[in-house]
């Protein structure tokens, strides 16, 4: 008897301290693998406790062609950016977050540069890199499309320096070539072909 009491009080101690880290994480995700499309599927519930209000991007093309949208969410693992993408050039393109948050066509140079507050340089491959807004390349597939999920630390949907709020807002921004993932400043990835502002 002793020792169900033991066995029942661990049991209580231990959903108690899991509610708790629940209830101070700023969101909670259910992860599902589905193979069948070789991607994550993420499941936001919205019943626990205080977060950070997501974000939208809708991307054109340089002729204003809607082109897909990304959604960005924020929990304890970082930003996840989910990226669903169509009528794009099949192939490798880099892609990544601008320091502005504006897309005029068709040359989309109003995004600025990458988003970076720490002076580094670009590239993951980069010694002094990277910058926060570096992602890896995205595949588009024959048929126009991409479908993926990028998280990343290195920004923050709150408040802060690495804030994708910061004063003048951010984009992201598709190249026509893929990143070599070291090329100061952009990864030679040449003309920028989409973007999208960060927006609520
Ligand atoms: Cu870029």
């Amino acid at each position: 008897m002793q020792r169900r009491h033991g066995v029942f009080l661990v049991t209580l101690v231990s959903c108690v301290a899991l509610g708790a880290s629940n209830a101070s994480a700023r969101a909670h995700w259910r992860h599902a693998a589905n193979p069948a499309v070789g991607v994550h599927t993420i499941t936001y519930d919205q019943t626990f406790g205080p977060r950070v209000k997501p974000a939208l991007v809708k991307f054109q093309d340089s002729n204003g062609v809607k082109v897909g949208t990304a959604r960005l969410i924020e929990d304890t693992d970082g930003v996840t950016i989910r990226l669903l993408l169509h009528h794009l050039p099949p192939g490798t393109h880099g892609i990544h977050l601008h320091a502005v948050g504006s897309c005029v066509r068709p040359d989309f140079a109003s995004a600025g540069a990458h988003f970076e507050m720490l002076h580094r340089q670009h590239g993951r491959l980069n010694n002094h890199g990277p910058h926060a807004g570096d992602l890896p390349n995205l595949q588009v597939n024959a048929h126009g499309r991409a479908r993926k999920i990028f998280v990343t630390k290195q920004v923050t949907l709150s408040s802060g320096d690495h804030s994708l709020f910061h004063p003048g807002g951010t984009s992201i921004v598709i190249h026509a070539g893929p990143d070599d993932e070291h090329t100061d400043p952009s990864g030679n990835s040449g003309a920028r072909i989409a973007c999208g502002v960060v927006e609520r």
